[in-house]
C-alpha cells in the first residue's frame, strides 16, 4: 500500500486529486464533492487502486459468489417506467402470470442445482395483493425449506400493501413471519426526484423506497441497493443517489450489497440513448466502492454485463459476482444482454483465480460456506 502511495503522489494530477487519495489511504470518508471529482477524473488507473484500498480493507482478498436461481411471478405491471422492456398489459402478447404451483413446478426444475437461494422478483400485478405473496412465500417455505428467498423489491411490497389495505410495516412482519429472509435492491432507480418522476413516472418515491428498507432492516431483514445509471443522469445527481444510500445505511446497518445496474437500451422507450461505455462501467464501480465505504459488498451482476466485464470489475472493487446457475431472469434478456445467460461456478471461480484473488461461496447473508 505504502507504495502505491507514494506512486500516486508522484503522479502528475491535480493537488486535490491527491488529497482524495490520501484520504482513500486513511480509511477517512470521501465528500460528495469528492466523489464527483472522481467521477470527472479520467486517471482510470487510479481508481482502480483506490477502489482496491477499500475493497481490501472490507473484504481482503475475498471475491463472493452464491448459487442462486431467479422466479418472476409475472411481467404484467400496472408502473410504466420508460426504460422496462419487460413490462406487458393483462392479455398482451408476451405477458406472463406464473401461479404458486407453477413456481413450485419451477423450483423442482432447480433442485439438484446445488442452489441455496431463490431470488423473486416481478412487475406489480394488478390483482396480487400481499395475501398472495404470504401464500407464495409460505408454500416455497414448504416445499424447499433449504432456500433461502430473497424476494420483491420496495416497490413491489409498497404495492401489494396497499392493495392489501395494511402497512408497510405489517405487510413485512407477515411476510417474514411467512418465511421471506431478505429482499433485493430493485426499483431504486435514480433517486433525484425530477429525473425519477421523467423515467418512471408512477413509480414508489425515492423517500418512501428508502423508508421501506429502513423499515426491513429494523424488522431484521437485510437488503440490497441497486442504482440505474447511464440514463440521464449528471454525476451530481449519481452521487446524491450514493449519498441518501449512505446517509440511511448509518442510521440502520441493513444493507449488504450495492448493485449498479448499466442501462440496457433494447426494446424500450429510451432505445436512443447510447449505453454506458466499459470505462464509465468500471469508473461507477470504482467510485461507488470508495464512497459507500459502510456498505459491505459491491456486486457486479455478470448476466448484464457479461463475465470479461465482471472480471475486470474486480479490479474496481468489486468483490462479489452475482448469477450463477443458469440464470432465468428476462430482465436485461428482453432489454439487449446475452439471452440465457449460464455460468458454471467453476468458470466463476477460474475468472477469480485469474487474478490471484480468492473465490468464496458465500450463503444469502456472506457467511462463508467454502473457499476456493
Ligand atoms: O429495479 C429494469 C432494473 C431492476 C432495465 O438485489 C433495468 O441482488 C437496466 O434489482 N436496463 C431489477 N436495468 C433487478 C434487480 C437486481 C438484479 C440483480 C441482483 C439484485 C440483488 C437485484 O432491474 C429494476 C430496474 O432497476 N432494470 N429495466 C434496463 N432496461
Ligand atoms: Fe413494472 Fe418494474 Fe418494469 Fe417498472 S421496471 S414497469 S415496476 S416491471
Amino acid at each position: 500500500m505504502n507504495t502505491a502511495r507514494s506512486i500516486i503522489q508522484s503522479l502528475h494530477i491535480s493537488a486535490s486529486l491527491k488529497t482524495i487519495a490520501e484520504k482513500v489511504f486513511n480509511a477517512e470518508r470521501i465528500s460528495m464533492e469528492d466523489a464527483v471529482e472522481l467521477y470527472n477524473t479520467s486517471e482510470l488507473a487510479l481508481l482502480g487502486v483506490l477502489a482496491g484500498v477499500t475493497k481490501k480493507r472490507l473484504s481482503g482478498d475475498y471475491v463472493y459468489f452464491n448459487r442462486n436461481f431467479h422466479v418472476e411471478p409475472t411481467n404484467i405491471c400496472v408502473n410504466h417506467c420508460k426504460f422496462c422492456s419487460y413490462r406487458r398489459r393483462e392479455g398482451q402478447k408476451g405477458a406472463w402470470e406464473l401461479s404458486i404451483d407453477d413456481i413450485l413446478t419451477e423450483i423442482e426444475k432447480h433442485k439438484k442445482s446445488g442452489a441455496t437461494e431463490i431470488h423473486i422478483v416481478g412487475g406489480v400485478h394488478p390483482n396480487r395483493d400481499v395475501n398472495f405473496y404470504i401464500e407464495m412465500v409460505q408454500a416455497i417455505k414448504k416445499t424447499a425449506p433449504h432456500l433461502h428467498i430473497k424476494a420483491f423489491t420496495a416497490v413491489e411490497i409498497d404495492q401489494m400493501c396497499q392493495m392489501g389495505n395494511i402497512t408497510v410495516e405489517e405487510g413485512l412482519q407477515k411476510l417474514k413471519d411467512a418465511g421471506l429472509e431478505s429482499m433485493p435492491g430493485g426499483g431504486a432507480e435514480i433517486f433525484d426526484e425530477k429525473l425519477r418522476a421523467n423515467i418512471c413516472p408512477d413509480k414508489t418515491g425515492s423517500e418512501e423506497w428508502l423508508r421501506i428498507h429502513t423499515v426491513a432492516h429494523k424488522l431484521g431483514i437485510p437488503t440490497n441497493a441497486t442504482i440505474l445509471y447511464g440514463l440521464l443522469e449528471n454525476y451530481e445527481q449519481r452521487v446524491d443517489h450514493l449519498n441518501r444510500l449512505r446517509e440511511t445505511q448509518e442510521k440502520t446497518n441493513g444493507f449488504n450489497a450495492f448493485i449498479p445496474l448499466k442501462f440496457k437500451r433494447e426494446n424500450n422507450e429510451y432505445s436512443r440513448v447510447r449505453e454506458t461505455t466499459l470505462i464509465e462501467d468500471l469508473k461507477n464501480y470504482a467510485v461507488s466502492r470508495i464512497f459507500l465505504d459502510n456498505i459491505p459488498h459491491l456486486k457486479a451482476y455478470w448476466p448484464m454485463i457479461g463475465k470479461q466485464a465482471a472480471q475486470l470489475s474486480l479490479e474496481f472493487g468489486v468483490d462479489d459476482l452475482d448469477g450463477t446457475i443458469d440464470d432465468s431472469t428476462k430482465i436485461y434478456s428482453m432489454a439487449g444482454s446475452e439471452e440465457n445467460p449460464a455460468a458454471s461456478s467453476n468458470e466463476l471461480i477460474n475468472l477469480i483465480k485469474e487474478l490471484q484473488l480468492i473465490p468464496v461461496e458465500r450463503d444469502s447473508v456472506y457467511n462463508i460456506l467454502k473457499l476456493y
